[in-house]
Order: C-alpha cells, then sequence, then structure tokens
C-alpha cells in the first residue's frame, strides 16, 4: 500500500468528505448502472460511468470554482481507489491427489495525482474573451434529460422562446408546440423541461456550459448573459434512456428554433441512417460523448465498435473523450482514431444538479466542457462561423502523450488556445 503525499492532502480532504474517492463500492470503472455498455438496442442511454457522490448544497455566496479542476487545475487533487491485488497463490492436495488452487486478495489502494496545468486554461480564454469587442447571441441545444431552470446558477441562461406566449394554451409561433416557453419535453410530450430531484444529468451539463459568472456555486465556462441553453428532454428521469425517434425530434426542434450548437452526451450501439442524414445535412454544430466503455468498464475503440452519434463520419460533430487528471484517458472512455476528435476534462466534475451540486464523471460530463468553450469562442469570435469554431477547438488541442494515435486531435480542449485561434 502506497503512502499517502501530505502535498496533496488539504484538497483530498474535501473530496473524500465529499464521498468520491474513499470507497471500494465507488470505484467507478466497477459501476455498470450507468454506462452505455449496458445500452440497450433501439434505445440511448446517458453517457455517465460514475454513481452519484454526495450532494454540495447551493449556499449564498460561497463558490466552489476552486473544485473545478477542469477550469483550474492546480495539481492539488488526487484520487484514491481501491482495488483487489492478489497477495498469495498456492496448491493444496485433496485426498483424491489432484490440487486445488488457491488465491487470495486484499483491496490495495491506488493513487492518482492530478498534473497542475491539465486544464482547459479557461482563466486565459476569458481574458481574451473580455478583450474581444463584440458578442453574438448563442442558443445551445441540450438533448437530454430535464434541466432545473431554476436553480440558482443556471435560472439566467435559461433559453426563452419569446414568440410564445407562456401558459395560454395556445401555439402562438406555430411552431407545432404548444407553450413551448424554454423547449419541450420529447419524452412526455409536454412543455415541462424541468428536472425533477434525482434528474441530474442534463443539469450537470448544463451548469458546465453556462453557470452563472456570479462569484457563488460553480462557474460555467460560457457567459450565460449571451450563450442561452434551450432544454429539449428526450431521456427518462431515473434510468436516462430514451428513443431514437425523440432524439430526431428534439434536432429539427434546435434546428427549426434558432439553436446553433446541439449537446448529446448520449449514445446507442444502433445506427440510423436517417439521424445521421439529419445531422449531417444541420446547420448546427453538434458535441456528441465518445461514450464509457463496453461491458467490462474499459473504455473501447469506437472505430470497432460504434457508438452514434459519436462515430456518424459528419463533419459538424465533435465527439469528445474523457480525460482524466492526471492527463490520461480515462481507462473507462472510449477513443477513435477515427471517430473521435478530442478529449475534455470529464472525470470528477464538479456542476449543477436539482438544487444544488455534484460531482459526477463520464465522457457525458467531457461533451459539455467543449459545447461551453464552442459557445464562448462562437459569441464573442465573430468572424467565425460553426465550422471554423470547430477547426479552431481541434487545432488548438494540447497534444497530450496518452491521447495520440487514439482520437483525430490527439490532445485536450484549450480554451485559450481555441478563443485565440488565428488571432
Ligand atoms: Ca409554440
Ligand atoms: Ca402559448
Ligand atoms: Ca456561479
Amino acid at each position: 500500500m502506497r503512502k499517502r503525499r501530505t502535498g496533496s492532502l488539504i484538497f483530498a480532504l474535501a473530496l473524500t468528505a465529499a464521498g468520491v474517492f474513499s470507497s471500494p463500492e465507488q470505484t467507478w470503472a466497477a459501476d455498470g448502472g450507468d454506462g452505455w455498455k449496458f445500452a440497450a438496442a433501439d434505445s440511448f442511454k446517458r453517457a455517465e460511468s460514475s454513481p452519484e457522490s454526495r450532494q454540495l448544497p447551493f449556499v449564498q455566496g460561497l463558490s466552489y470554482y476552486n473544485r473545478q479542476w477542469a477550469l483550474n487545475n492546480n495539481g492539488n487533487l488526487r484520487r484514491v481507489s481501491w482495488e483487489p491485488q492478489m497477495i498469495s497463490e498456492e496448491f493444496t492436495s485433496t485426498p483424491d491427489s489432484s490440487s486445488v488452487l488457491h488465491r487470495r486478495y486484499q483491496w490495495g489502494e491506488q493513487v492518482t495525482n492530478s498534473l497542475a496545468g491539465i486544464d482547459i486554461r479557461a482563466e486565459e480564454a476569458w481574458q481574451v474573451y473580455e478583450q474581444l469587442p463584440e458578442r453574438r447571441q448563442v442558443t445551445v441545444a441540450i438533448i437530454d434529460s430535464g434541466v432545473d431552470i431554476n436553480h440558482p446558477d443556471l435560472a439566467g441562461a435559461i433559453w426563452v422562446n419569446t414568440d410564445e406566449i407562456p401558459g395560454d394554451g395556445l401555439d402562438n409561433d406555430g411552431n407545432g408546440y404548444v407553450d413551448d416557453d424554454n423547449g419541450w419535453n420529447f419524452y412526455e410530450n409536454n412543455n415541462q423541461v424541468t428536472a425533477e430531484p434525482g434528474e441530474n444529468h442534463g443539469t450537470h451539463g448544463a451548469g458546465t456550459i453556462a453557470g452563472a459568472w456570479d462569484g457563488q456555486g460553480i462557474t460555467g465556462i460560457a457567459d450565460g448573459n449571451y450563450v442561452k441553453l434551450m432544454i429539449l428532454k428526450v431521456l427518462n428521469s431515473q434510468e436516462g434512456q430514451g428513443v431514437a425517434e425523440n432524439v430526431k425530434a428534439a434536432i429539427r426542434y434546435a434546428r427549426d428554433n434558432g439553436a446553433d450548437i446541439c449537446n448529446i452526451s448520449m449514445g446507442t450501439s444502433d445506427y440510423d441512417p436517417e439521424l445521421e442524414a439529419l445531422i449531417a445535412e444541420s446547420p448546427m454544430l453538434f458535441v456528441v460523448s465518445a461514450g464509457n466503455g463496453d461491458w467490462t468498464g474499459r473504455g473501447s475503440d469506437i472505430d470497432q465498435n460504434p457508438i452514434y452519434p459519436a462515430a456518424y463520419p459528419c463533419e459538424n460533430i465533435i465527439s469528445v473523450a474523457n480525460l482524466m487528471f492526471d492527463g490520461s484517458l480515462d481507462e473507462t472512455s472510449n477513443y477513435g482514431a477515427v471517430g473521435v476528435d478530442i478529449a475534455a476534462p470529464g472525470t470528477y466534475i464538479l456542476s449543477t444538479i436539482p438544487e444544488g451540486y455534484a460531482y459526477l464523471s463520464g465522457t457525458s460530463m467531457s461533451a459539455p466542457m467543449v459545447t461551453g468553450t464552442a459557445a464562448l469562442v462562437y459569441s464573442a469570435r465573430t468572424d467565425l462561423d460553426l465550422m471554423g469554431v470547430k477547426q479552431a477547438i481541434l487545432n488548438s488541442a494540447v497534444p497530450l502523450e496518452g491521447l495520440a494515435g487514439r482520437m483525430v486531435s490527439g490532445g485536450m480542449l484549450n480554451a485559450y488556445g481555441a478563443i485565440n485561434y488565428g488571432r
């Protein structure tokens, strides 16, 4: 068993207290409850590999920014996980003179230390953002579970359908949806897009993209004053599953109602030519998660075992893998030299959930990092179109040894490089 390093104790304690790192059952690689690895045929399933940790409350004036390693990694974070390690094996003879092998295991501590600087360079990106003279309004469609649209960190960043009169029972804008004020619930075919307690998945991604820059709670990557979140619910509240028909309907809604970027933190192994064509012909940019491994919990190659929409060969898709805070590809993350584009932080990500905050892990958390960056860049770089934003993001990725040959860019998301690209 390795000794703990005192230098990293403070942050580790905070996280251990949050219940993330300490106990065997929370070694997320062993978790089988939430990944794509069990996605049933014909269903979409959210991409999220870890069980939920203890939640943090919203407290007026209290900031959790120093726990968001993805934005500012000072190297003080570490993971302590417990895995079975074989300590002895021996043969014993039986009365019939055959032998039986006995192996003994004990739980062994595995420590992974974070590396300072393994982050998306958010603070430098925001400095450039402040210097840029123009702002474009950007609409991001979150195609996911519901979202807590009243969360203090999100309420100011929710898209409002200004052509719709709320609550009058009429489809005022004639788009086919009655009272679709903030989006639509395709799962239940109504206008209730707000998440129920425990419906964390969509709310978590929303916070990463546009959590308020208000000095409390968490901080999102993009400026919620200019980047608005259109909520399109396609997954059910509990198991996080949905069907392709609703995903396609949500994409059509996003396109028809002015969305620029779609975040799709989910996937399926079922190929759907209609979905592929819908994406390919869309003017929107799609940021999608690469998925969290096969049934063993280990990441797999989506060029061999495709997960969609990540593996569709569409120009307007950015497919995202899960980066660990030591700069390695997370062991649950899928990869693919052709089908995956870039890695972004996705393990132990603190963001919003209904009525609070929680750490979640998976490529579901990685995709919103890229979406938030794309929205930030698209808002302030009015000289770029959406494909230009994609190029800026991929071409500015920071190459990392463990990512080379496993994704198109071979690197991790660099928000500073992206917003400064070509200037
Ligand atoms: Ca309407
Ligand atoms: Ca109405
Ligand atoms: Ca905040």
